[in-house]
């Protein structure tokens, strides 16, 4: 039988050759709110309090950066999560018949 082994080098030692890391960190998605004309901005505040857990103060710094320049970030979370905020928050509002709109985007 041959001393031939495929797995050692040929001072017989062993090669080990490590593999690069096959897992990369999953991405992260920004929930955001968009603006319009119509929402009270009451209803905004109490969104950002109630599926955000913002206090009055930074609910209320959100929604008005969303009220002048168009957009603000309620936060940044999994695909899954962002998936169920942005659900909710639309369905919230259509429920309270408001054009409100919040949306998700890659980190
Ligand atoms: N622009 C709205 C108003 O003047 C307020 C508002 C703020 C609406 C943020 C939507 O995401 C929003 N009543």
């Amino acid at each position: 039988m041959s001393d031939f082994n495929p797995f050692k080098d040929s001072d017989n030692s062993i090669e080990v050759e490590e593999s690069k890391p096959e897992l990369k960190k999953p991405p992260l998605y920004k929930v955001i709110l968009l603006n319009d004309d119509f929402t009270p901005m009451d209803f905004v505040v109490e969104i950002l309090m109630e599926f955000f857990s913002m206090n009055q103060e930074k609910a209320t710094q959100v929604m008005l950066q969303v009220h002048t320049q168009g957009v603000g970030v309620c936060g940044t979370y999994s695909k899954d999560v962002a998936e169920t905020k942005v659900h909710i928050v639309n369905q919230y509002s259509r429920e309270h018949h408001h054009p409100l709109m919040c949306a998700m985007e890659e980190a």
